[in-house]
């Protein structure tokens, strides 16, 4: 019988260095022999990539927080069938950039989305599928907008204020603080080296199980 994979989710902030630390681990995972499937959120199918296309869009700025909410778990609902449930059944382990503790963060802290509403979708929409690890990448907001702001124009999330990202960052901890089984919290303000070593020490456990 095939051993199922592990699901690994990356979360936090804007810029704090999940594209970056996502590239080391995924070399590290498959020098160490795991069959591997990244993915994103929104995103990660082509329904989710449109989805994506319509959520970061700057133009749509009259889309109200219930919607975005909702397009949110449309595109997790789709990555969940098509990409990883096939992958983890198949004994892949899933490298995922945000999941719904994304969700519980943004729309949930920053929006002020009710959790009970965002924990009613994730039930339909991931039919109880939860990460094995989530790594939280945790930094000071304006460290990350720093970062981030290098990279052109603003998506339609980003141009949000501050204190939106404080909410976020806040949502993220407080999360992490209620489920340290399955959180990791990274200190991202260390350099990409440091990152990606804790990250790796964080995986480590998960390996007892690989055949
Ligand atoms: N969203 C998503 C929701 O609102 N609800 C949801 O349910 C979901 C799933 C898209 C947006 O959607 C929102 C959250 C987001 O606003 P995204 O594609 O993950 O999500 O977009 P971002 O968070 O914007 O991702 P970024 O690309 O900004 O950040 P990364 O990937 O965390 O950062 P990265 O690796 O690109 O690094 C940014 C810069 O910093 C440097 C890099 O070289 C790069 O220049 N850097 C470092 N510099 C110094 N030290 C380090 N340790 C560094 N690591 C990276």
């Amino acid at each position: 019988m095939t051993t199922r994979g592990k699901f690994i989710t990356l979360e936090g902030g804007e810029g704090a260095g999940k594209s970056t630390l996502l590239a080391g681990l995924r070399a590290h995972l498959l020098a160490r022999g795991v069959e591997l499937v990244q993915t994103r959120e929104p995103g990660g199918t082509p329904l989710g990539e449109a989805i994506r296309a319509i959520v970061l869009d700057p133009a749509l700025h009259g889309m109200s927080g219930e919607s975005e909410l909702l397009l949110m778990f449309a595109s997790r609902a789709q990555l969940v069938r098509e990409c990883i449930e096939p992958a983890l059944a198949e004994g892949k382990w899933v490298l995922c950039d945000r999941f719904a503790d994304a969700s519980y963060a943004y729309q949930g802290g920053g929006r002020g989305m009710p959790v009970e509403r965002i924990a009613m979708l994730e039930r339909w929409a991931t039919d109880g599928l939860a990460p094995d690890l989530t790594l939280l990448l945790d930094l000071p907001v304006a460290t990350g907008r720093a970062r981030a702001a290098g990279r052109g124009e603003a998506d339609r999330i980003e141009v949000e204020a501050d204190a939106f990202f404080e909410r976020v960052r806040a949502a993220y901890r407080a999360r992490a603080a209620a489920e340290p089984a399955r959180f990791r919290v990274i200190d991202a303000s260390r350099s990409p080296a440091q990152v990606l070593q804790a990250a790796i020490d964080a995986t480590g456990h998960l390996f007892g199980a690989v055949a």
